[in-house]
């Protein structure tokens, strides 16, 4: 009996989000010749760095290591005008990308998935779009940020406060004029911090709702002058070489002495080199141990502690803003420009949710316990369902009808973070479990892309339509992943990296996101896929 012969599906390939991501996967597919398209939701490319248009935004990454590494002609024509660049930037660079490389001709704006479904027949995903439409595609790619799905308080009221207000992720498109404004942010996570620091000079008043603090450090942004950028141009091979060794994709590299060998008068000269040095240098090219023993942690939260009593001059104040329920780099370092200084300044307040909970906003502010603060302008800087949530969003259905939201209610288990079992040709670029995660986005984005592109072209030299992550190689992944997890401190203490967020109905418990065994680990695992075959999929 001869095999049922189907119409070819609309598409080769789907990619579903226009970002950092989807952009360079697209470049692939594009180079390979297949008929793909991207949709994307919003109504231009760009994905977070279009989105959060709040004051502030930039790379904690140095720019010449966040851009795209695979295109020698884009490295020596874009020139990066600041150390750390602004969002507005990141946002014009990607355009010049998706222009460069002819990317628009593929991307479809305004084109929202709410539901995919594996239609195992015929090997293909049917696609449905917000406006009832529905697409036909062999292999479905999801590029739809980690990021992605902003989450605002619970606080009663919310909807009533009658001036200014929105999550920074939703920022306003236009400019705002905050001078002279009495203005709110609620949350100091890395978002919230850049806020409070850009905004502090420039309204009338600044109060800060703060749950927890984080551990930040000085970013040390600088302009890049036209003979640095010479500079920096031509040393892009080993600015690149560099990064691929860091575990975190960054330029800087992790010190393999441990805390206490090093006298302490050492110790105390390196650390204070590093909280001089731009950039994440203070959080992941410290003394490795320092991520897994507590003591070692103890000490150099001890010593950023005191960096944080200089810079703040009320005592009382500088306690408050010290974490207590978390080492540094436990969770994810907020890297600032005059954050703390910021709070030296009359007008700008710290209130404490702990001593003095909000309980509701209000039509013309917020109130709390003690009292009625009235504001123009409430900023919440609350974070995101990370990393599933902007996957929750879209109904996947897999093999039997079982759907990713209930397969990942409890981790998100996978596959190398690209793939998960039963639900057979879905690629989830930049998915939980990955690399992506924990690491200089574009670092890793490209070579799991790359990794990927290379598996997709062995599937069609193969005549093959059906690829799916073996369960063994899922359970090996995760529990992988798990050990890895569980033998650092971040494991223990509660942030978006292990699916901490108050704002949801969701009891707490570590969920497993993040990939933190490093990138070149990462790529070995990859790698090794490439060279048996990839024996840990089943395909067909
Ligand atoms: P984060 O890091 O999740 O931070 C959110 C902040 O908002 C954090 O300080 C929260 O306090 C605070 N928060 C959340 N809900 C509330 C309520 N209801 N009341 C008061 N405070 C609240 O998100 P970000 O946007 O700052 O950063 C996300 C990532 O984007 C960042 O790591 C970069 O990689 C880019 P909590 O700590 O939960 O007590």
């Amino acid at each position: 009996m001869s095999e049922p012969q189907y119409e070819a599906p609309d598409y080769e390939a789907v990619i579903i989000g226009a970002g950092v991501c989807g952009l360079y996967q697209m470049h692939r597919l594009q180079e390979m010749g297949m008929r793909a398209t991207v949709l994307e939701a919003a109504g231009d490319l760009g994905g977070t760095w279009r989105q959060n248009r709040y004051p502030g935004a930039r790379f904690d990454s140095e720019s010449v290591s966040y851009g795209y590494s695979f295109s020698k002609d884009l490295l020596a024509e874009w020139n990066w005008s600041e150390r750390f660049a602004g969002r507005a930037e990141t946002e014009r660079y990607l355009h010049h990308v998706a222009d460069r490389f002819d990317l628009r001709l593929h991307i479809q704006f305004n084109r929202t998935v709410t539901a995919a479904t594996w239609d195992e027949a015929r090997h293909r995903w049917s696609v449905t779009l917000a406006d009832g439409e529905t697409l036909t595609t062999r292999y479905l790619l999801t590029a739809i940020g980690m990021l992605s799905t902003p989450t605002l308080p619970r606080y009663k009221g919310v909807d009533s406060f009658e001036g200014l207000s929105f999550h920074t992720y939703h920022a306003p498109a236009e400019p705002v004029d905050y001078t002279g404004k009495r203005v709110a942010v609620i949350g100091t996570g890395a978002t919230g911090v850049q806020v409070i620091s850009e905004l502090a000079d420039n309204v009338g008043d600044l109060t800060v709702f703060q749950r927890r603090p984080n551990w930040c450090a000085p970013l040390h942004n600088a302009p890049i002058g036209p003979e640095e950028m010479a500079t920096l141009k031509a040393s892009y091979d080993e600015i690149f070489a560099a990064c691929r060794e860091s575990g975190g994709g960054f330029i800087h590299q992790p010190d393999h002495r441990k805390t206490f060998e090093v006298p302490q008068v050492e110790r105390l000269a390196f650390w204070e080199k590093l909280y001089a040095t731009p950039g994440f240098a203070k959080w992941v090219g410290n003394f490795g141990d320092v991520s897994f023993d507590a003591a070692a942690n103890a000490e150099y939260s001890a010593f950023i502690a005191g960096k944080i009593r200089q810079r703040v001059k009320d005592p009382v104040l500088a306690e408050k803003l010290i974490p207590t329920d978390h080492g540094f780099g436990t969770r994810r370092v907020p890297l600032e420009t005059r954050y703390y200084e910021a709070y030296n300044r009359d007008t700008v307040h710290l209130v404490d949710v702990n001593e003095t909970p909000i309980v509701e906003i209000t039509p013309t502010g917020v109130k709390t316990s003690d009292k009625d603060y009235a504001f123009d302008i409430i900023i919440y800087a609350t974070g995101f369902d990370a990393i599933t949530g902007a996957f929750d969003r879209i109904a996947f259905t897999g093999v039997g009808g079982q759907t990713l939201k209930d397969k990942w209610a409890d981790i998100p288990a996978t596959a190398y973070g690209v793939m998960t079992h039963g639900f057979p040709n879905l690629v989830t670029l930049a998915g939980p479990q990955s690399a992506s995660v924990a690491s200089n986005f574009p670092r890793a984005i490209e070579d799991i892309v790359d990794w990927w592109s290379g598996f997709l072209a062995d599937l069609r030299a193969r005549g093959l339509t059906r690829v799916e992550a073996k369960q063994a190689t899922e359970d090996a992944w995760v529990s992988h992943l798990q050990a890895i997890t569980d033998s650092l401190l971040l494991s223990k203490a509660k942030s978006w990296f292990t699916g901490y967020n108050g704002n949801l109905d969701r009891a707490y418990k570590n969920r497993y996101l993040i990939y933190v065994g490093g990138g070149p680990r990462y790529r070995e695992k990859l790698g090794r896929e490439v060279d048996t075959g990839y024996a840990g999929f089943d395909l067909a």
